[in-house]
């Protein structure tokens, strides 16, 4: 089977949205048909994050799916997974770079194109960028739209994941402004329906195009 790509539904865990354990909502959004997930949680213990990540990276292998823990270099290690996520305020890039070595997916999240610039010269593999639309997942501050994300596609290389706000509604618009990857929280996380939700965004836009 060919490695996973930088490419279509992303999904972050949201124990308190899902109403489920991370193992659980991992399994339903890997049912649904998404292929990149990203282990966030911001109140587990440094051990229970760890046991947690090492377990879904061996259901995401099981599938065939890309796993990201978000904001800790040393658990996306030990635990073996693809890659890590880092905000503006987690390790430097360039020093996670140094540690991680050349082959571990390393994202970054940024909302502006100076920031977007100063992760690919730093040595990010993906942005995160947004948030794109008005989001009650995280308070990320005002969203900032569609022209900022066309903006970044025309100057940068990298892959992007467009974040905040992303629906089937609204996906083709975001995808259309130039996003590889929609990063997606309450649209795929709503209790008792992930992997229903999963599956029918997952169809959606494989229809895109
Ligand atoms: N970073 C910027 S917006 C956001 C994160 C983690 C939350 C996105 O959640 P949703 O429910 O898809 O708007
Ligand atoms: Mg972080």
């Amino acid at each position: 089977m060919p490695a996973p790509s930088l490419k279509g539904l992303y999904a972050l865990t949201d124990a308190r949205l899902s109403g489920l354990s991370h193992v659980a909502a991992v399994k339903a959004l890997l049912r649904g048909g998404i292929r990149i997930v990203q282990l966030r949680d911001k109140e587990m213990s440094s051990r229970r994050y760890y046991e947690t990540a090492c377990e879904l990276k061996k259901l995401c292998d099981k599938y065939n799916a890309l796993f990201i823990v978000n904001d800790r270099v040393d658990i996306a290690m030990a635990a073996g997974a693809d890659g890590v996520h880092l905000g503006q305020d987690d390790m430097p890039l360039a020093y996670a770079r140094k540690i991680l070595g050349p082959e571990f997916i390393l994202g970054v999240s940024t909302s502006s194109i100076e920031q977007a610039m100063a992760a690919q010269e730093n040595g990010a593999d993906y942005i995160g960028f947004g948030p794109i639309f008005r989001t009650t997942t995280k308070d990320a501050g005002r969203s900032i739209g569609l022209q900022p994300l066309k903006d970044v596609r025309a100057k940068l290389k990298l892959p992007i994941a467009a974040i905040g706000g992303i629906n089937p509604d609204n996906a083709y618009s975001v995808l259309e402004a130039g996003a590889d990857m929609l990063a997606v929280v309450s649209s795929v996380l709503t209790q008792g329906r992930v992997e229903n939700l999963a599956r029918n965004f997952v169809k959606k836009i494989a229809c895109y195009k």
